[in-house]
């Protein structure tokens, strides 16, 4: 016991779209500054910081052209200095976001790279001849149709998973991995908590780089380039040379991990202390994310009690920049009460469960998604290259951007009922929410039923609990069809918590009776529709 990321709860901020403190409409570090008061009556102990580096934005600071310079727009090297000091006066830790799948195209090692097949840098990123005039094998990008890109100077392919302008680093190479090492140290040695790997799963590629099989010019082929032996000795190298023995952690971001693969990057403390599945969030997509289904609660119920039992220690997280807002996605949104409602319900959901929360920034105010209508309002290349990969069917595309869109996570936190709901006096960068004079922090604190204030509780009530923490889980009421349940235990002190995913009120069952620690639309011993309620039992 006494890990501390095992006790924390962690707060993820999308510095763009957090406050701006100078008029320019862009988030800022001066702007989360001000704010860290707020976050600690939350009762954060840990924020997971999206990349401020220095960026040309083709991908919103994930493709970074300097890893050791803050984004100008984002302010210097002194605030961020001053930000860590703030940060951990106030006992909050700090975790950084570590983009290394790949840099972006003005990275000076990019920028030598093209140059000639013959610059010393050529190989620190993954460079292939054509085939018969076409790419060098038939993989596509996230971000765009193909992940080669054709260089007129040198006459070569360069691989990219992500847009054209993030080419991906070559990780067979041990300078390039000594130089990423470094960066990695200097930025633990100013003190830093840890990291949250992006795109982690990716970084090694399968020799001689196969096709896909599949049909049509493009074919999805992660089988070729997640989880392959060597990433395996990569993360033990990187744990090697900058984590260990360190009071430090890291959380990679696992995309196609499985519960077998999870047990061996987490398990032995050698590659990493936490990961994101994503299970929960792929579970509204049939073959694909833009395929919108509806959420199926015997489904989550079985997917949860598979992590919960096949690792030891579990992220909680319903959002993060790249999800929808969750009230909207598996909450409700039909009247003000019954976002209200919901939102309190899936946090109770969630994170009383056996790991570690991450919370989205606005989430715990109950953000809501953006009613998008026009490719002007958006501002995400996933979605761009979505609507331009679909012209012949724009409506699926476009319920596709509503439901899942990335700018949904991404437009401005709501402080008050100000024009601009006091993000920025400027323009914002992107639409703040029109809902913002229903839903924002000042009024939540101003309510006490508010969203904001049961998030408080519920933090406080984990953070003094060590069967919450620590218990054992088990699923209860596996085949009810409308309420998810568990049970944690820890000692002689058993927590039993009940959620209503449905729009229609539950009997609470009797075994529920106890002291109630926590509840939501939980009326006698009925739970209203998207109630909870979280008891004690003697
Ligand atoms: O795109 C995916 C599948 O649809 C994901 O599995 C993908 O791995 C994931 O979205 C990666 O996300 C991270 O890296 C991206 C960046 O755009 C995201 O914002 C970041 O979270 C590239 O750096
Ligand atoms: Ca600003």
């Amino acid at each position: 016991m006494g890990t501390w990321w095992k006790e924390r709860v962690f707060y993820q901020i999308y510095p763009r779209s957090f406050q701006d403190s100078n008029g320019d409409g862009i988030g800022d570090l001066r702007g989360i500054i001000r704010r860290l008061d707020y976050l600690k009556e939350l009762g954060v102990g840990a924020v997971w910081l999206s990349p401020i580096y220095d960026s040309p934005n083709a991908d919103m600071g994930y493709d970074i052209r300097d890893y050791e310079k803050i984004m100008t727009e984002f302010g210097t090297m002194e605030d961020f200095d001053e930000l860590l000091r703030e940060m951990h006066k106030r006992d909050i830790k700090l975790i950084m976001d570590l983009v290394v799948n790949h840099t972006s195209d003005e990275h000076r090692w990019f920028k030598e790279s093209r140059k000639s097949r013959d610059n010393p840098y050529r190989d620190y990123y993954i460079w292939r001849d054509g085939q018969n005039g076409q790419e060098p094998n038939n993989w596509v990008s996230f971000f765009a149709p193909s992940a080669w890109h054709y260089d007129e100077g040198s006459s070569q392919w360069y691989l990219h998973l992500f847009a054209d302008k993030q080419p991906d680093l070559n990780w067979g190479n041990p300078c390039m991995r000594r130089e990423i090492y470094d960066m990695i140290n200097r930025w633990f040695d100013k003190g830093v908590d840890g990291f949250r790997m992006d795109a982690i799963s990716f970084l090694a590629k399968e020799p001689g780089l196969p096709s896909g099989s599949g049909e049509g010019r493009y074919v999805f082929s992660p089988e070729h380039y997640t989880f392959q032996p060597r990433l395996h000795d990569y993360l033990r190298e990187m744990r090697r040379e900058c984590f260990d023995g360190r009071d430090c952690m890291c959380v990679g971001e696992t995309s196609f991990v499985t519960t077998d693969i999870a047990k061996t990057l987490v398990e032995g403390g050698q590659e990493m202390d936490l990961l994101f599945q994503f299970d929960i969030v792929e579970m509204d997509g049939e073959g694909g994310k833009w395929n919108v289904i509806p959420f199926d609660l015997s489904r989550f119920k079985k997917i949860i009690n598979d992590w919960q039992h096949a690792i030891d220690w579990n992220t909680l997280f319903w959002g993060n920049h790249d999800q929808p807002r969750i009230v909207s996605r598996f909450g409700c949104t039909a009247s003000e009460e019954l976002r209200v409602r919901s939102a309190k319900m899936l946090a109770t959901a969630m994170y009383l469960l056996r790991g570690t929360p991450f919370l989205y920034q606005g989430e715990e105010i109950g953000m809501t998604n953006y009613p998008f209508t026009c490719e002007a309002e958006l501002r995400d290349i996933e979605s761009f290259n979505l609507l331009e990969q679909n012209r012949d069917r724009e409506d699926w595309a476009w319920r596709g951007i509503r439901a899942k869109g990335r700018d949904n996570s991404r437009t401005p936190m709501q402080w008050t009922d100000a024009p601009n709901a006091g993000f920025t006096t400027g323009t914002p960068w992107i639409g703040v929410n029109p809902n913002y004079r229903e839903i924002n922090v000042e009024k939540a604190l101003a309510e006490e039923d508010s969203v904001l204030h049961f998030y408080r509780r519920l933090i406080a009530l984990r953070s003094g609990s060590e069967t919450l923490q620590y218990g054992n889980f088990t699923l209860l009421l596996p085949d009810d069809p409308q309420l998810f349940a568990y049970k944690r235990t820890l000692g002689d002190e058993t927590i039993l918590v009940c959620c209503n995913f449905s729009g229609s009120e539950a009997a609470i069952p009797a075994q529920f009776a106890g002291e109630r620690l926590l509840a939501a639309g939980a009326d006698g011993d009925t739970l209203l529709p998207y109630g909870a309620v979280a008891v004690r039992i003697e």
